[in-house]
């Protein structure tokens, strides 16, 4: 085999530390050892063939889940370089594979992928395998190594010839490290493999499971563009083509890419080397910035915006807009709480100056498209105001009515607050039987009634003005909007109640979506719980057992055994229990199942409840019949 390679100079490889570390604290390395720290290992080796792509020379990327789930990435790259490492006296791929951060010098030329949690290396995924086995072809043969919890079992050798170019990597994460599991999930996998292929136009991306024998290919050769079609999907676009922009400048590469439609919702994502930057930062502000500006300077010079009119605000003027900003920059920092926030100060206005220019053309070629994103944005600001009049509704109700709840809550005795519970219980016949078998101590009943659904169609601006939800607010005692103060909580504990059937998960959805968008910091304070009341009730003799699922029912029926006579009651609706039920089954400290909302949970209620409202009835359908199913399994 040949040892000297080309212009790769195998001194920059950086020998850091072993791999021992990383089997010691895989947490440090991968962010933790659950799902998400399993998948993370398929996004380290894949990240490796992204990069080879984006530096020219490599077209196409497998990903393959095997039966036994193992997975192999191969990638038509030039192959990890296999000559000989003087320094270490081991093969590239050796050093690469074995030496923390080895990888990490690679190359030179052209953007690493590497930010956040990514970029550890190959090294780390190689350290959390049971196995690994590596085949790079290139110079005329196939070489391979294979390794054992990050040891090498064998030195680099050739087990064929061949012409083509490429590396294939096949990891078994390590089941003493993985103990909450080893399975990889298909659509996580899909997800991120599909939002490569738009990030990065023109790489073939493909995934095949081999436990079902599926297989995708994801391929875009408009990339975000397509990316933004696939977003607006459901929704009634306002301009056919999505504006783009792709520019360079410094060495900062920019593409920016939106759409308008009917809805009123704003979703933007922005991207630092493929990496989503959910916290936003400077190539997302910049962004943000020069839309206002220039919508607004356009509405101005066409008299569109009138003399007295106030110039539109940034949320107005990204009503119903649907973005994707992706930069690939030599050095990305990130900032922020899950360092997920660009903060090269550099990017902003590079963004903004190329994105601005392009902005002010399309409005200026497209005149008729230009007046209905200015028509929306002035719906925009007039439904702004309607907000803050209906904020203020509600505030001077809470404020000055002072001690004046509302009349449907039964209230709980004690007044502290990290003692309270406050029930938000669909329907009043629910209400009545939780009014009947609560703790009144610190137990609080709020029943909504069923109106509440009809608010679907409705902005959520409109949402302030129903009396259900001023209610909720008024119990809550912490105000809402600039006047919002935790401190003022009157409950540390709302627990939000509601019927196993689609009504149910559509007011829950709801309650959600009015909680993350307008009372924040209360689900980031973790107030918010979902009760998981029984699904079936089970008896025998004189022997009652409740079950929240299906499998839960089987257990028990398994228990119960063969003989005598059994009964089983499916519960639709709350009301179906009495008091005393109630009690025990859900509402009962030391028995209860609750479940606890993140603000992960709440931003997807969000998502679903925009698909709900959305333009098209299909995605409403598609909900409901999901739900329904959802729920029949039970819940979450
Ligand atoms: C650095 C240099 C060269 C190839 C690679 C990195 C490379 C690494 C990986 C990891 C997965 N797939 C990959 N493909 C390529 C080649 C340098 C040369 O040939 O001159």
């Amino acid at each position: 085999m040949s040892l000297e390679q080309n212009s790769y100079d195998e001194s920059q490889i950086q020998v850091l530390e072993g791999l021992e570390a990383v089997r010691k604290r895989p947490g440090m390395y991968i962010g933790s050892t659950s799902g998400k720290g399993l998948h993370h290992l398929v996004w380290e080796a894949v990240d490796n063939s992204i990069d080879e792509a984006l530096a020219g020379y490599c077209t196409q990327i497998e990903v393959i889940i095997h039966a036994d789930n193992s997975i192999t990435v191969n990638d038509n790259g030039r192959g990890i370089p296999v000559g000989l490492n003087t320094k270490l006296q081991k093969s590239t791929l050796e050093v690469v594979m074995t030496v923390l951060h080895a990888g990490g010098k690679f190359g030179g030329e052209g953007y690493k992928v590497s930010g956040g949690l990514h970029g550890v290396g190959i090294s780390v995924v190689n350290a959390l395998s049971e196995h690994v086995k590596v085949q790079v072809k290139r110079d005329g043969h196939i070489y391979q190594q294979e390794y054992k919890r990050g040891a090498a079992q064998y030195d680099i050798k050739v087990v064929g010839d061949t012409d083509e170019t490429g590396t294939t990597v096949t990891f078994r994460p390590d089941r003493e490290i993985f103990t909450e599991t080893v399975e990889f999930e298909y659509e996580v996998l899909q997800t991120r493999i599909r939002e490569l292929a738009f990030l990065n136009k023109g790489i073939r991306l493909v995934l095949k499971d081999e436990r079902n024998d599926q297989e995708e290919e994801f391929h875009y050769e408009g990339g975000i563009i397509e990316f933004v079609k696939y977003l607006s999907r459901h929704r009634e676009v306002i301009h056919e083509e999505p504006i783009y922009v792709e520019g360079n400048r410094d060495n900062i590469h920019v593409e920016v890419s939106l759409q308008y439609n009917a809805s009123y919702s704003e979703y933007i994502y922005s991207f630092a080397n493929n990496i989503n930057t959910h916290e936003g930062g400077t190539h997302e502000s910049g962004f943000k910035s020069a839309l206002t500006r220039i919508v607004n300077d356009y509405a101005r010079k066409n008299n569109l915006l009138k003399e007295n009119d106030a110039n539109f605000t940034g949320d107005d003027v990204r009503e119903g807009l649907t973005a994707i900003i992706s930069v690939k920059i030599p050095e990305p920092q990130f900032e922020g709480q899950t360092k997920t926030k660009l903060g090269n100060s550099e990017v902003r206005g590079i963004v903004e100056s190329l994105f601005s220019e392009k902005l002010q053309d399309f409005l200026g070629e497209n005149p008729s498209v230009s007046k209905k994103i200015i028509e929306k944005g002035l719906q925009a600001a007039r439904a702004r105001e309607a907000a803050r009049k209906a904020r203020e509704l509600t505030r001077r109700k809470s404020v000055l009515e002072v001690g004046s709840l509302p009349g449907k809550l039964a209230d709980c005795s004690s007044k502290d607050a990290s003692l309270s519970e406050l029930y938000i219980v669909e329907g009043d016949s629910a209400g009545g039987s939780a009014k009947q078998g609560r703790d009144r101590h610190f137990q609080a009943i709020l029943p909504l009634r069923g109106k509440i659904l009809n608010v679907e169609k409705a902005r959520l601006d409109r949402i302030l003005g129903n009396a259900e939800i001023r209610a909720m607010i008024t119990a809550l005692g912490a105000g809402i909007g600039d006047d919002f103060d935790i401190e003022k909580a009157r409950y540390h504990k709302v627990i939000i109640m509601t019927d196993a059937d689609v009504d149910g998960a559509h007011i829950r959805t709801l309650l959600l979506t009015f909680f993350y968008r307008y009372l924040r910091e209360v689900v980031e304070a973790g107030f918010i719980y979902i009760a998981q009341p029984p699904l079936f009730k089970i008896e025998r003799g004189k022997t009652v057992r409740y079950a929240l699922t299906e499998q839960e029912r089987e257990v028990i029926l398994a228990e119960f055994g063969e003989g005598a006579k059994i009964n089983i009651q499916r519960y639709k609706c709350l009301g179906e229990m009495d008091a005393i039920q109630l009690w025990e089954t859900t509402m009962d400290p030391e028995s209860r199942a609750m479940l606890q909302v993140t603000i992960k949970d709440a931003m997807e209620a969000d998502r679903i409840f925009d698909t709900l409202m959305g333009d098209h009835v299909e995605p409403r359908r598609e909900f409901i019949e999901e739900n329904a199913k959802y729920v029949n399994n039970l819940d979450f």
